[in-house]
Formats: C-alpha cells, sequence, structure tokens
C-alpha cells in the first residue's frame, strides 16, 4: 500500500495538538501553587502568565477569541490580544486559564486549565455573559432535545430515544439559584440531578461519555464563554449542544452587535459556536471526575491532560511527568 499523503494543513494541526497540551500544562501547574489559598485572583493570574507565556512561543498568529475579559483589561488573555511567535497559520484561540477559579482557591474538585485553538476565523466572538446550555452525548438523533422544549419534554424525550425510563437519566446542572424551576421540573420526572458549583466546561464533556461519567444531559445558564470551549471539545467527541446568549440589557446587545452578533435571540448548534476544526485541551488543577489535579512529588510533577483533535475525532489522556521545573514558576508555595 502506498504511504498516506499528509496534508501540510493536518500536519500543522498534528503538531499543535501537542503545543495546546503543553499550554495548559503549564497554566496548571501554576495555579496549582495557589491550590487552597482562598485567593482567586491570585490563581488565576497565575494561570494566565503561564499561558499567556508558553502560547507565544508556539509558531501560530493567534487571536484570543475568547478571552479572560474585554480589551482594556490587559493584564489578561483579552479578547483581540494577539499571540504567538506571528509566523504559521491564522488561528482563533478561546482560552479560560482557570476554569473554576472558586474550586482551586478552595481546593475542591474540578477545576481545570483548558484551550482551544481552531482555524482562524471560525469561532463564534461571544461576549462574556450567561449562556442558556443544553447538551447531550453522541448517538441521538439531531434536536432530540431542543432548547425552546421544557426540560420535562426534553428528559423525556432523552430517555425514550435512549431506550430507557426518564428515572434512569441523569443531568447535571450548576447549583445556583436561578435554576431553582428548572431543578423542580427536571426532579418531576423522576430524573437524577448531579450538580457542580462550578465548572461547566468539564461539565458538558461530562454528556460525552455517559457510561462512564453517569451523565446523560447538561442543562441550565452559565458563562457563554464556557460554552464556545465545551462546543469545542463536543465537536471533536460528536454530541449535541445548544446555546442563546442572554441579551438582557441595551449594554449587553450592543457589546454583543460590536462583536458581530447581528441575531441576539439566534440558537446556536455546536457548527455555529465552533464553524471549522479544532484542538481541544485541558489539564486538571484540582482532582476531579474528568481530569485528576497536578501532583507535586519529589523531582517531578505530575499532570493529567486530555487533548481532543476535530479533525479526527481522536481524544488523548496525556499523563506527563515533568522534571525541568524552570520551566514552571515554582517561586509561590505547592
Ligand atoms: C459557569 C462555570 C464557571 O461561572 O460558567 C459559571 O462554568 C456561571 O456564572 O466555572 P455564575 O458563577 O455567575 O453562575 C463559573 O462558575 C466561574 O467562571
Amino acid at each position: 500500500m502506498p504511504p498516506r499523503v499528509v496534508e501540510r494543513q493536518e500536519i500543522m494541526d498534528r503538531f499543535l495538538s501537542l503545543e495546546v497540551a503543553r499550554v495548559t500544562e503549564r497554566a496548571a501547574v501554576a495555579a496549582a501553587l495557589l491550590r487552597g489559598r482562598g485567593n482567586e485572583k491570585a490563581a488565576d493570574q497565575a494561570a494566565v502568565d503561564a499561558m499567556r507565556r508558553e502560547m507565544n512561543q508556539i509558531p501560530i498568529q493567534g487571536t484570543i477569541v475568547i478571552g479572560e475579559g474585554e480589551r482594556d483589561e490587559a493584564p489578561m488573555l483579552y479578547i483581540g490580544e494577539t499571540i504567538g511567535t506571528g509566523v504559521g497559520p491564522k488561528v482563533d484561540i478561546a482560552v479560560d486559564p482557570l476554569e473554576g477559579t472558586t474550586l482551586c482557591a478552595k481546593n475542591m474538585p474540578g477545576s481545570i486549565a483548558t484551550m482551544t485553538l481552531a482555524e482562524g476565523g471560525t469561532l463564534l466572538n461571544a461576549p462574556d455573559v450567561y449562556m442558556e446550555k443544553i447538551a447531550i452525548g453522541p448517538g441521538y438523533p439531531k434536536y432530540v432535545v431542543e432548547l425552546d422544549a421544557s426540560p420535562a419534554e426534553n428528559i423525556r424525550r432523552l430517555a425514550k430515544a435512549k431506550g430507557v425510563a426518564t428515572e434512569q437519566i441523569t443531568a447535571l446542572i450548576l447549583d445556583r439559584p436561578r435554576h431553582a424551576d428548572l431543578i423542580k421540573a427536571v426532579r418531576a420526572t423522576g430524573a437524577a440531578i448531579q450538580f457542580i458549583t462550578d465548572g461547566d466546561v468539564a461539565g458538558v464533556i461530562h454528556t460525552a461519555e455517559p457510561e462512564t461519567t453517569g451523565i446523560d444531559i447538561y442543562i441550565g445558564t452559565g458563562g457563554a464563554p464556557e460554552g464556545v470551549l465545551a462546543a469545542s471539545a463536543l465537536s471533536c467527541t460528536g454530541g449535541q449542544m445548544y446555546g442563546r446568549l442572554i441579551l438582557d440589557t441595551d449594554e449587553k446587545r450592543e457589546r454583543a452587535r460590536v462583536m458581530g452578533i447581528t441575531d441576539p435571540k439566534m440558537i446556536y448548534g455546536i457548527e455555529d459556536l465552533v464553524r471549522g476544526d479544532c484542538v481541544f485541551a485541558a489539564t486538571g488543577v484540582t482532582t476531579g471526575s474528568l481530569l485528576k489535579g497536578v501532583r507535586f512529588k519529589p523531582g517531578m510533577i505530575e499532570t493529567d491532560t486530555v487533548v481532543m483533535r476535530s479533525a479526527s475525532g481522536t481524544v488523548r489522556w496525556i499523563r506527563a511527568e515533568h522534571r525541568q521545573f524552570e520551566k514552571f514558576e515554582m517561586t509561590t508555595p505547592k
């Protein structure tokens, strides 16, 4: 058989998939040094700095599309910031250097460092507002669940498609007062609810593998930036997600308009949130059900990372042992 011809672009993004892992590893270690110190800002800043430092070494012309803030919040990885060596492919970047800052500051399960690198111009430029979200795993007909169907209807339809009773469905929901009605409606179907206090990027990713995670559906309102990151992960694993920005003030509608959003009520599917190929990576900061957190051991630091590539649907779990500590900022306590 003749050798398979690998396109230049494919070589590039296969190569970049290791680079993104390196970036989230560095950010995770930086944040992990500040686990349990009660200082969300410091942990977040450490992750941001590490992420920026590492990304600036990658041969890309990157633009931050989903970042830590909008333009004049300079010290963060702000929307519109250019990143990378400036040589290489034009790419859109979504980052959440420390997803679940509170989890990290309180040393609670489930904080991660995460990013997505996508073809230039393909990620939704979402403002930092709330997004209504619903997500399920792969293997179901399209629109088996819908954002505008009632929660009870969605649970019933999902149970039917799965061939089980509604009592055998588990929904993952962010524990927030704004979800009181949603929680009541889901409970009324007999379905189980698993709560998270933060971290809905990982929350949505749980739906991709219900057999392992026990989560069939994610429902609720969380951050829009987190929505784009989660959608990029599902674009690699399969699954469905629908999202709608909550633009409930003139100021938010104007911010969205400036970012190119003309229909404030639009329901986005995965292919609208991520319109091309992407590479997603996440490294555990504190141990959660998706990833183990950073381990500081004598002579080495261990990290667990997941890297996903949409072009191939490959999901890699990378346990890394780092021995060159000078690559990390070890000035703070562990
Ligand atoms: C979620 C969650 C984040 O924000 O998006 C949530 O994934 C939504 O905002 O980890 P509220 O906290 O205001 O409800 C986080 O908890 C923090 O960014």
